[in-house]
């Protein structure tokens, strides 16, 4: 072959090459400021197409949906955020931030304000189905609180449960170095016993329970009820158990298990973000709450043992209850398919998250309106785990891996989609506005697993990106 020939074969291959990818780098810049509400490309499910996806006239700004703007609150609090000299992050001078308890129906109010964080916080509250404006979420439900500024949170606490807040802007970095708390709603007559939050957190490899490594004391007195409300605020699933008695699981996530049971020789798994309520009658003898490796609550010096092997499954844990609402009527039906795509995200190459094969920021947003009987398939065939989390919204497991639940209804707001597995979920849309649906393992929401339902006809006039100072993973 002659030499020109053979240049112009190279230069042709070279184009061939590089011009797709040449394409697909550019196609993968996220801009400098964007808009959530017109990212990637709208997905109906399957149900009707009307409203408007990128608001315009006629359609309702998310900072409208607010809870109550009137009346005094009942559960008054104001949370300073410093970042330490330690690289710690700390509300009022500590991490975790102050517990924070309101009772059923309570209006909470919660101003936070930024002393000295550069990069601007949020505080989202994980799964309380707030109104959308205080969900916390920078870019898409508001700005991030820049230092010297302050911003206030209103809303009823309409669900008894367990919960946590955290900051939502540059989470990954925040929620790991400490930017977050416990946030419990308790029934109105308050429940006889002990009622103990065992918020679990690592920090730089320790696992603590409030902030303190190793054992905790327990303080229940023989024949007392006790409550531990566990919360995982790490990146990665956890295993827990009580020792020295038997326990039950009451609540998943904020919800109550129906007809819960008696369980010995299981742990049972808490999501990253979730929350699992473990419930006894403490022994003369005494009891403890292990949660994994490193860390646990103890009552009358018992030793550790080892982790059980088996895990309760949530499928088939306790008895089944009205769901409110038919998922067989469902009007829209989505996919989330979670995998690993080579591509540019942001102009990097490299392996990324992807939803159902697009790479961040050309994701799908689920369309719904208000009323809307939703179901979702979730798979993941990534090669990882993946918490996932739909903000203001609590969801029901219908099946796994084609096998039908059967137990408790299993409400969730977060959930381990293992490799290789599918979870049928349903839920109704009955909080307008647009919510995110990502990986609460933070650094891969960072990494591009996010997606978001929107309501037709709310926009946002927040905008993420670095022009915005708004970056919320
Ligand atoms: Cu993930």
């Amino acid at each position: 072959m002659k030499k020109p020939v053979k240049i112009a074969i190279a230069v042709g291959v070279t184009v061939a090459i590089l011009g797709p990818l040449a394409y697909f780098w550019q196609r993968s810049l996220v801009p400098a400021t964007y808009d959530m509400a017109e990212m990637g490309y709208p997905d109906y499910g399957g149900g009707p197409q009307a409203g408007h996806v990128h608001g315009g006239a006629g359609s309702i700004s998310v900072a409208t949906l607010t809870g109550p703007s009137t009346g005094d609150p009942e559960v008054a609090v104001t949370l300073t955020a410093r970042k330490e000299k330690d690289g710690r992050y700390t509300l009022n001078g500590q991490t975790p931030g102050p517990e924070i308890r309101a009772k059923k129906g309570q209006l909470v109010q919660v101003t936070l304000v930024n002393d000295n964080v550069s990069d601007g916080v949020t505080l989202h509250w994980h799964g309380v189905d707030v109104p959308n404006a205080e969900d916390g979420v920078a870019g898409v439900t508001q700005d991030a609180v820049q230092p010297g500024q302050s911003y206030v949170y209103r809303f009823v606490a309409q669900d008894a449960g367990t919960y946590w807040y955290h900051s939502h802007q540059v989470s990954h970095v925040q929620v790991r170095d400490g930017l977050f708390g416990a946030f419990v709603v308790t029934e109105p007559v308050f429940a006889e016993g002990i009622d103990q939050v065992v918020e679990v957190h690592t920090y730089d490899g320790r696992r603590t329970i409030g902030g303190v490594a190793g054992e905790s004391p327990l303080s229940a007195r023989p024949g007392q009820l006790v409550r531990a409300r566990v919360i995982n605020t790490d990146a990665g699933p956890l295993r827990a158990w009580v020792t020295g008695v038997p326990y039950r699981v009451a609540a998943i996530d904020g919800r109550d298990v129906h007809g819960s049971t008696d369980i010995s020789d299981k742990s049972v798994t808490v999501t990253a973000g979730g929350r699992v309520d473990l419930a006894f009658t403490m022994p003369a003898s005494g009891a403890r709450v292990d949660v994994g490796a490193g860390a646990a609550l103890v009552a009358g010096g018992l030793k550790a043992t080892n982790e059980p092997k088996a895990v309760l499954d949530f499928l088939t844990y306790g008895t089944k209850a009205p769901l409110g609402f038919d998922p067989a009527k469902a009007n829209r039906n989505f996919d989330y398919r979670i995998g690993r795509t080579a591509g540019f995200l942001d102009g990097k190459p490299g392996l990324w998250w992807s939803i159902n094969g697009h790479l961040f920021p050309d994701v799908p947003m689920f369309m719904v309106a208000v009323g809307d009987t939703v179901r979702m398939t979730i798979s993941n065939d990534s090669g990882e785990v993946h918490p996932m989390h739909l903000h203001g919204h609590h969801a029901v497991v219908l099946s796994r891996n084609g096998v039908a639940a059967t137990g408790s209804p299993w409400w969730f707001d977060s959930l381990d989609v293992g490799d290789g597995e599918t979870y049928e979920i349903a839920f109704v849309a009955d909080n307008p506005g647009i919510w995110v649906d990502h990986c609460h393992n933070l650094k891969h929401a960072a990494d591009g697993l996010l997606a978001h339902l929107a309501y037709t006809g709310v926009a946002t006039p927040y905008k993420i990106g670095d022009v915005a100072g708004n970056q919320p993973e």
